[in-house]
């Protein structure tokens, strides 16, 4: 287990339409700056439904699966690579958990929202769907690869 979380991993986080029409897009990148992740990749994005859907696809027998789509369809969205040890289960915890009423303050949903509808941000759920996350939102050569220059504590 602690070998586990020591690998370094990748996860791809999203501001939702809400967090960006909402001006929280710097706040929250900073919390993923602060923490000591490594971006690698960063856009706005107007997603298509297509897109949407199949990022979404293990939630389309939910009831809410309709509603989801037209949500992270409603406006742009902030796509992110971020790469660092363990930072699939850290970003979680960074972000709280999904109902942001029940998110713990100091977590990004239980600081900045309220409703489950519109929970500002996304994070991936595991490594696997970490890479495919950032393969399905991100074209080549969109990811920089990049070496800090400012000490080990970036990598
Ligand atoms: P995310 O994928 O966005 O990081 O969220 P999550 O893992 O915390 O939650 P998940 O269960 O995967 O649900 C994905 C997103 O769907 C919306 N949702 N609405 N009952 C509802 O109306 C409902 N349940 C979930 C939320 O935006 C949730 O983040």
């Amino acid at each position: 287990l602690v070998a586990a979380m020591e690998e370094v991993e990748e996860t791809y986080i999203m501001i939702k339409p809400d967090g960006f029409q909402r001006g929280l897009v710097g706040e929250i990148i900073s919390r993923f700056e602060k923490k000591g992740f490594k971006l690698k990749g960063l856009k706005l994005f107007q997603c298509p439904k297509e897109l949407a859907q199949e990022h979404y696809k293990d939630l389309q027998s939910k009831p809410f699966f309709p509603k989801l789509i037209n949500y992270i369809t409603s406006g742009p969205v902030v796509c992110m690579a971020w790469e660092g040890i363990g930072v699939v289960a850290s970003a979680r915890k960074l972000i709280g958990v999904t109902n942001p009423l029940n998110a713990e303050p100091g977590t990004i949903r239980g600081d900045l929202a309220v409703q489950t509808g519109r929970n500002v941000v996304h994070g991936s759920d595991s490594p696997e769907n970490g890479k495919r996350e950032i393969a399905l939102w991100f074209k080549e050569g969109e990811l920089c690869e990049w070496t800090p220059l400012l000490g080990p504590w970036l990598t």
